[in-house]
């Protein structure tokens, strides 16, 4: 008999331009897994609306990211690409997962912490939520492994403990998902403060690199990135700007930072940084040439994302009905 491959959920929210941390820290590994796994690649449009958003450019983001999919090397033919608010059995079991949820856990997840001191007393009640929403989008699939960056490690987290107490409470029904943190990349620092992570959402476009940027502003966003005056090439702490600059190469090549440091030796940051700009370039470009050539293909990507949704809705709802028999609602 053949062995049941592997299931892979993952997804980015189009609450914003994607960024290369987004890029290096998920998409570029999904691109490795979707051999050996079954993969649900999702537009987590739903989480988007947990901070407002612009219907106009809410759409025209939810369809690049999808082009970004492509793009970037995920096959539509092998695997399955959709937009989360195409398959409703998300906010259903969203709702079924957050009655067997506690305030206090959500309490301690940090990007609401920090969420919170941005928007104080008028933080959104879905950006509480959201990781409840995030365990149902992975838990409908039976997804065993979770590829994400760092920071979503902690929503993971909590995805497995949901998982495991529904499971206890209501005997056997979910997988309890793994988290697939990639070697290199899996933080990817903003380059005028390395002390924060590189994220669509902050203020200073300087911070950060879209993946739809131009060569030229990819190359003045690095040559300005933030150093230190050390001027030695070296994979620690101390050098946070140096050290992301490191990170960045090492993930885009595929080679440990240690490696990078040595062939920098007798070298200086103007070094790093112009080799630093070029591969970034070097990656991105054809992935933008191909970006442009998808959205201008609407009819492609409206064939992609309903078959997709299709497929997610079968399986999703399966598993929702599932839920919904065990906790004691009646089939109709
Ligand atoms: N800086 C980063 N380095 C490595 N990985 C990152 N990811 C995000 N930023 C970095 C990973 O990208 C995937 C999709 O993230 P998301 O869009 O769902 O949400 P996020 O983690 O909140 O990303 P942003 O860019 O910071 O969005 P905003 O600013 O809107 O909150 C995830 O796998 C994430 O780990």
């Amino acid at each position: 008999m053949e062995e049941r491959k592997k299931i892979i959920f993952s997804g980015v929210k189009p609450s914003g331009d994607l960024t290369l941390g987004n890029y290096l820290g998920a998409i570029k590994n999904w691109v490795n897994l979707q051999e050996e796994y079954d993969c649900y690649f999702c537009v987590v449009d739903l989480h988007a609306i947990t901070v407002k958003q612009e219907p106009k450019e809410l759409r025209r983001r939810t369809l690049e990211i999808l082009s970004i999919y492509i793009a970037s090397g995920i096959v539509p033919e092998k695997n399955t690409l959709f937009i989360q608010s195409h398959v409703s059995a998300h906010s259903e079991a969203s709702w079924l997962l957050n009655c067997n949820s506690y305030m206090g856990e959500l309490g301690r997840m940090t990007q609401f912490k920090d969420k919170s001191q941005k928007y104080g007393e008028s933080i959104g009640a879905g950006l509480f939520t959201y990781p409840v929403l995030m365990a149902a989008d992975i838990l409908l699939y039976n997804a065993d492994l979770v590829p994400v960056g760092i920071d979503q490690k902690q929503h993971l987290e909590l995805s497995r403990d949901i998982a495991e107490r529904f499971n206890r409470v209501y005997s056997p029904t979910f997988t309890v998902p793994d988290a697939y943190i990639p070697t290199f990349g899996a933080k990817i620092m903003d380059l005028q403060d390395p002390s924060k992570k590189m994220s669509k959402s902050e203020e200073n476009p300087n911070g950060y690199i879209l993946i739809m940027d131009p060569p030229e502003v990819i190359r003045k966003k690095v040559s300005r990135a933030v150093t230190d005056s050390i001027g030695v090439v070296n994979y620690t702490d101390d050098q946070p700007g140096v050290k992301n600059l490191i990170n960045i190469l090492s993930s885009i090549k595929g080679v440990p930072a240690e490696d990078i440091v040595k062939s920098y030796e007798g070298l200086g940051y103007a070094e790093l940084k112009r080799d630093v700009a070029d591969s970034i370039v070097s990656e991105l470009e054809p992935i933008q040439n191909k970006v442009r050539d998808l959205m201008n293909d609407k009819t492609y990507l409206e064939e992609i994302y309903k078959k997709g949704a299709d497929k997610a809705n079968y399986v999703a709802m399966k598993t929702l009905r599932k839920m919904q028999k065990k906790i004691g609602l009646i089939p109709r």
